[in-house]
């Protein structure tokens, strides 16, 4: 018996500090001295989805060092050319340093799992993404479908108002920095059936810049959006969402904000902003890691009635400058998908 026990305690102490995450199970104990990456898929200036990511990791990471615990936090930001990053990351994991690396955007978990499978004892964290089938990849996305359905309704109802840069075309335009399988299949189509939900011959004109930089690209596709009758826009671009505000302040068109709070981007021009709450998922995800108790294998997907997608309708200026006849209507529609009248599954 006193053997056994003793073969416990040495099991407890020296072997199961070692593990921070078990395969398709639950991370099972915190090492005394863990080293977190994120390594950004792109710059972290500008690009809402990024700026939350960093920001909830380095919250748990200051959180845990506050509290006495040993964790050190490198963020890697692998740029915009997209070649790079599978060199980049496969340098990251070959240090062989990390306990886990944490990255977002949907095109993540095909490019690290071949590189998960060569390095099988290395952990990854993904968010906004989703994969199964490799316990050593974790993700979580949001439903991006009721984000965008969000931010169509609202968009098509503005286009058809009677605010000051509404035009008589019923015409909303998406910039995108890029086409990818969440913006092609999930996030346009969902901004289209938003927009049509509420008017139903609503139009959707649908740009790409090319890459998730180019500012001046972004004016330019805005400009000639504008000068098309488009009279709101929602950028998804990154760095380039910097160029589409531009042009709006100097045409004169509205903005349908995407992923964080936007409100202040653009005072009275900028009439919605959509969010996912990737900050907090990220604080918590980390958190839960740094713990040992982070549920992994599974893909997760988290919206409105989970709490990490939601549409901003307390900020003031939504109230300056959206008049109350589209707010009240945006009421009801969060409503309705609160309580599961609506139903907008992504698959
Ligand atoms: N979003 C950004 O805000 N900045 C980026 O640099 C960025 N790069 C991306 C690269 C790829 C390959 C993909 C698939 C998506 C990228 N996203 C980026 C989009 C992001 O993951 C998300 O889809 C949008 O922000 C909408 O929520």
């Amino acid at each position: 018996m006193r053997k056994v026990l003793t073969l416990l305690a040495f099991c407890f102490v020296f072997i199961l500090p070692t593990t921070q995450l078990s395969a398709g199970g639950v991370s099972d104990q915190k090492s005394d001295s863990m080293h977190i990456a994120v390594f950004v898929p792109g710059i972290v200036s500008g690009s809402p989805v990024y700026e939350m990511l960093t920001d909830g990791v380095r919250r748990a990471v200051d959180e845990a060092k506050n509290s006495g615990s040993s964790v050190e936090l490198t963020i890697v930001e692998a740029g915009t050319r997209q070649a790079d990053w599978g060199t980049r990351m496969t340098s990251l994991v070959a240090q062989g340093t990390y306990s886990l690396i944490i990255t977002s955007n949907p095109a993540m978990p095909e490019l690290i799992d071949p590189i998960a499978h060569q390095f099988p004892r290395q952990k990854f964290l993904v968010f906004d993404a989703w994969h199964s089938g490799n316990p050593a990849i974790t993700t979580f996305r949001y439903n991006q479908r009721e984000q965008a359905y969000l931010s169509g309704y609202i968009a098509a109802l503005v286009s058809t108002s009677d605010m000051k840069h509404a035009n008589v075309q019923k015409k909303i335009g998406l910039v995108a920095a890029q086409e990818y399988p969440a913006m092609n299949s999930i996030i346009l189509p969902a901004y289209r059936e938003g927009a049509r939900a509420a008017v139903p011959d609503c139009e959707v004109d649908f740009r790409v810049v090319g890459n998730w930089y180019d500012a001046t690209k972004g004016a330019e596709l805005a400009r000639a959006m504008y000068n098309a009758g488009v009279d709101v826009i929602m950028p998804i671009a990154g760095g380039a969402n910097q160029g589409v505000i531009a042009a709006a302040r100097d045409a004169g068109f509205y903005i349908a904000w995407f992923d964080d709070n936007g409100f202040q981007k653009a005072p009275g021009l900028v009439v919605s902003s959509s969010l996912m709450a990737q900050e907090r998922l990220a604080y918590e995800k980390t958190r839960a890691f740094l713990q040992g108790t982070l549920k992994t294998g599974e893909p997760v997907t988290l919206g409105i009635r989970d709490g990490y997608v939601s549409f901003v309708d307390d900020d003031p200026l939504y109230r300056e400058t959206v008049p109350e006849a589209i707010r009240a209507a945006m009421k009801s529609l969060l409503i309705s998908i609160e309580d599961g009248t609506l139903s907008l599954p992504v698959r």
